[in-house]
């Protein structure tokens, strides 16, 4: 009999329905529910973007469908099964629905990953903490895949879409090397980085790495997406960014959000919808190359990580 592994696929997560977002909204702010206000904005942000209210949640679903069967193929011929569970940050079914599932379905070897490259104690850590105090609580010993930003099948993913987009950016009519590529991701606190949080390096060797491969003369990496704080967030911010372009006459922009892997509100909302319009008013030319989703090359390097995490090889040799 084939040894199985679970796998427990973690992502943020999005509410079910609009008259989920409040509690959706309300978790996200850990127990604090929004104002009227607040929340309102939050719908008429879901309910503004193209492609069905909550997107997320089936590139999700695809993705983790997608990943078992690339884990599979993967290991056809060897001693072991594959068999993926969702687990959401902020959503049903959450990370310690995922571990209980494994645990009901007799699995007691997991491995754990995030559909996010890199690592900051607020992201990928926050996963990691919930799903391994379920894992003891569930009886599971797991295993976790803290980032994955330099594999070379997502740099390949990532440089491919850039070079798609300028491609259609000169058969426009635009010179590319004076197409401005902004490499981005959810900006975080700046006190994670202040902390010694390996999340801005982390970018910034993606970007550096996309950079390369799609041979880039130039690229610049900004933030996106800040929450709606008082504290100081990482900045600058891609409408600060997009207004400084302007100031130095740049009219085309590429925009590569490099910390995302889906189409989901920060990048559907923030990056086609908000940061469009202000080009627009700018005169300028904005583009975004296509979300990951469930690009092969991306599954490919998600069930490369699991792999070699899991050691499956060296538990059948035992
Ligand atoms: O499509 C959807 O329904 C969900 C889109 C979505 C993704 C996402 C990813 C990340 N976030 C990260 C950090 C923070 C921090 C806060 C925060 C707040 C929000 C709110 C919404 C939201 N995030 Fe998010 N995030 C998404 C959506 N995020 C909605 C609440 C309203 C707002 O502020 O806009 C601040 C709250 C806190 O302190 O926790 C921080 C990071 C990522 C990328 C890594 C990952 O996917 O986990 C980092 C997708």
């Amino acid at each position: 009999m084939k040894l199985k592994i679970g796998v427990l696929v973690m992502s943020y997560g999005t509410p079910q329905s609009l008259d989920q977002v409040e509690a959706y909204y309300t978790h996200i702010r850990r127990g604090h529910a929004p104002t009227p206000e607040q929340l309102q904005e939050l719908v008429g942000r879901y309910e503004a973007i193209v492609g069905g209210f909550f997107p997320l949640r089936e590139n999700t679903d695809k993705q983790v469908a997608a990943l078992q069967e690339t884990l599979n193929q993967m290991t056809a011929d060897k001693n072991v099964e594959f068999v993926c569970y969702q687990g959401l940050k902020h959503a049903f079914p959450f990370i310690e629905d995922g571990v209980n599932a494994m645990a009901a379905d007799g699995i007691h070897k997991g491995v754990g990953i995030v559909l996010a490259p890199h690592y900051s104690v607020m992201s990928i850590g926050g996963y990691i903490k919930r799903a391994q105090a379920q894992a003891q609580e569930a009886g599971v010993t797991m295993k976790f895949v803290e980032s994955y930003h330099l594999h070379p099948k997502l740099i390949d993913a990532f440089a491919a879409r850039v070079a798609k987009k300028l491609d259609e950016f000169e058969e426009a009519g635009a010179v590319r090397d004076q197409v401005q590529v902004l490499f981005s991701a959810h900006s975080l606190p700046e006190r994670t980085v202040q902390m010694g949080d390996p999340y801005r390096d982390q970018l910034l060797e993606t970007s550096e790495a996309v950079g390369r491969k799609a041979k880039l003369s130039s690229w610049q990496f900004t933030w996106q997406s800040a929450g709606r704080t008082a504290e100081p967030w990482l900045g600058p911010d891609i409408l600060d960014t997009l207004k400084e372009l302007s100031r130095k006459q740049v009219e085309d922009v590429l925009v590569a959000p490099v910390g995302f892997v889906s189409d989901h509100l920060e990048v559907l909302y923030d990056l086609d919808i908000e940061a469009k319009t202000v080009a627009k008013e700018l005169d300028m030319r904005l583009e975004r190359i296509e979300s990951l989703n469930t690009e092969p090359l991306y599954m490919e390097t998600l069930a490369d990580m699991v792999m070699r995490t899991s050691e499956w090889e060296r538990d059948e040799d035992e």
